[in-house]
């Protein structure tokens, strides 16, 4: 990643996290951007704000302990605040991909368990359709793999389950994720539909009217707000 990037993605973050208020419960997502956010929190808990945050993947919980971020659970907190997280794709809608890091199951429970979502992005992310430069992903029970695999690809979805090294590539929830290449799409919410009711699916990367917030740092240097009730113009 380019030290360009980096920053516009620290810069997305911190904005983001100026939205934090003392006693939030936080939901901390995954992935480079996500973790730029939870390094600017762990600063601003060490300066005296009193937050706690549900990570959304282990990797997420390791760095948490690692810059002293308080760490809580769903168990504990089943309502939160404010969740933020990066995305693969934001369309002007506020629709988004998410799930390349492979934590899209547990950064949705966050999403759908907060009462704010802010998804911070570089102006890379930024699409008119959803599905123009991202794969979508799609986690999968292992058991189902070969059944929705052929169906996936019946749809035209070009789908190829994610592999490491050659081992199936598996989430903290322990399934496969298959990587669909979707090219833009007209319907997201058909497809949503379409893949939430196929057995073995557990869940997919589009995150339809979910967005509360999302901060975008672009390469010109400014850093902008949208939010759904007015949407932008990219
Ligand atoms: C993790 O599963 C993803 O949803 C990430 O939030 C998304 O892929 C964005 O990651 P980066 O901030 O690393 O681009």
């Amino acid at each position: 990643m380019s030290v360009e990037v980096e920053a516009l993605k620290r810069a997305a973050a911190r904005r983001a996290v100026e939205l934090v208020t003392d006693g939030m419960v936080l939901g901390l997502g995954t992935g480079s951007t996500a973790a730029q956010a939870v390094i600017a929190l762990a600063e601003r808990v060490a300066a005296g704000l009193r937050v706690i945050g549900v990570p959304s993947s282990r990797a997420t919980e390791e760095l948490a302990r690692q810059v002293g971020m308080p760490l809580t659970t769903l168990v504990d907190q089943p309502a939160l605040d404010l969740t933020i997280d990066g995305a693969d794709e934001v369309d002007p809608a506020l629709n988004l991909i998410k799930g390349a890091g492979g934590a899209l199951l547990r950064e949705k429970v966050l999403a759908s368990a907060s009462r704010q979502f802010a998804i911070v992005v570089d102006d890379s992310k930024l699409v008119s359709r959803l599905g123009q430069r991202s794969a979508l992903p799609v986690e999968v029970v292992p058991f189902a793999l070969p059944v929705v695999v052929r169906r996936l690809d019946e749809l035209g979805l070009r789908p190829t389950p994610r592999r490491r090294g050659e081992m199936l590539a598996l989430t903290d929830n322990g399934n496969a994720i298959v990587d669909c290449q979707t090219g833009p799409l007209a319907d997201p919410l058909g497809l949503a539909t379409r893949l939430r009711t196929m057995p073995g699916v557990v869940d997919h990367g589009l995150f339809l009217g979910m967005a509360t917030i999302v901060v975008v740092a672009h390469t010109s240097g400014a850093v902008t707000l949208h939010r759904p009730a007015d949407p932008p113009a990219w």
